[in-house]
């Protein structure tokens, strides 16, 4: 594995290159997939592993499908993007922006999105615009807003996007040596769970893989829209991320559910902060809320009776946690030992 090149040198093949497209790269992809050692076991599931997307150059499984929309916005000598953003699209796009001389706007739900993502977007220099709504109408917005001004959308309507973001089903069919039995992962627009499904399937096609994993996709309680069947006017979760109520990808999600013969359901808050918390403290891996919804969803498959012997599952990490600074100081219930520099206190506190 070659952790400095990109993904479209390094899948180049499968993906809409031509001798015009720039090969740029910030060296997204490579992500490491990581075995459980504690949570697999302790659900009956031997053959847990983790991809870690949040080792991506902004944190999130987002510069994988940027690096890609980028890239074809330069060969169409484009100046200008544009998106919509629960934070981590907006992060990706503000810095590969930065980094191939675009002006990047970002809209974001105001109020509504983590600390680390907006200090991301500040820091490389994006217009930000907040506006007094949700993402729901935050992607209205720019829908017409990249018409109007003639602006690359690059949100993952941006068919490119897609496009860049399933190399993580290559990655680990690569690692695995072949596809895994099952897929969990977390759904917000439902772009990422459309997008591996596109993978995996055209490796099988290229018999790269002999099989195709079924993709168990999880939402947020309040906001699961594809598990209601209805748009949710307004969508709650702590899980920032993916509060969204009309999924782009909707169609293509629903479509990659039910031709792996898997399955969307819902995880609540509660569910989601217990496997977040549960992923730090028994397998050192620190995600954001919503890449947690996967690791709920495998417990709750587990407690529904699901057996996962001789099966190898991945739980797609989609994001890292300290982008979210706020959720774990509110919820990992740790308080300060507050010290005088006193050798012999300390040794008595530690003792106790
Ligand atoms: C960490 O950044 O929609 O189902 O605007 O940031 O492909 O939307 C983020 C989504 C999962 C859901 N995990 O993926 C945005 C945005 C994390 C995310 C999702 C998002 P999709």
């Amino acid at each position: 594995m070659n952790g400095t090149i990109g993904v479209i040198e390094r899948y180049k093949e499968f993906l809409p290159v031509n001798a015009r497209t720039p090969m740029i790269s910030m060296g997204e992809g490579s992500t490491p997939l990581v075995k459980s050692t504690n949570i697999g076991p302790s659900v009956g599931c031997d053959n847990l592993y983790f991809k870690l997307e949040g080792c991506n150059p902004t944190g999130s499984f987002k510069d994988r499908g940027m690096v890609m929309a980028i890239a074809k916005a330069l060969e169409g000598g484009r100046k200008r993007v544009i998106c919509a953003s629960t934070g981590n699209t907006s992060a990706s796009a503000a810095a590969y922006s930065a980094r191939y001389n675009l002006q990047a706007f970002v809209v974001v739900p105001s109020g509504e999105i983590a600390l680390g993502k907006l200090a991301q977007a500040m820091a490389y220099g994006a217009r930000i615009l907040a506006v007094d709504g949700n993402f729901d109408d935050a992607l209205k917005m720019v829908r017409d807003l990249s018409t109007e001004l003639s602006i690359e959308l690059v949100n993952s309507l941006n068919p490119y996007r897609l496009e860049g973001q399933k190399t993580a089903s290559f990655e680990i069919s690569d690692a695995l040596g072949d596809a895994p039995d099952m897929i969990c992962i977390p759904v917000g627009n439902a772009g990422n769970i459309s997008a591996y499904w596109k993978g995996f399937n055209e490796y099988r096609i290229d018999e790269q893989i002999s099989k195709l994993p079924r993709m168990m996709g999880f939402q947020a309680a309040g906001a699961a829209p594809i598990v209601k069947g209805e748009p949710i006017h307004e969508p709650q979760t702590i899980a920032s991320a993916i509060r969204i109520g009309n999924p782009a990808s909707w169609d293509k999600a629903v479509a990659a559910r039910d031709e792996s013969e898997g399955d969307i359901d819902a995880v609540t808050d509660a569910e989601i902060i217990e496997a977040y918390i549960r992923l730090a403290r028994d397998e050192g891996i620190f995600c954001e809320p919503a890449s947690a919804a996967s690791v709920a969803g495998l417990i709750k498959l587990a407690a529904q009776g699901q057996q996962f012997e001789e099966m190898k599952v991945v739980c797609i990490l989609t994001g890292m946690g300290l982008k979210d600074p706020t959720t774990v100081e509110n919820h990992a219930l740790v308080e300060l030992e507050y010290v005088e520099p006193d050798v012999d206190q300390v040794a008595a506190l530690l003792s106790k």
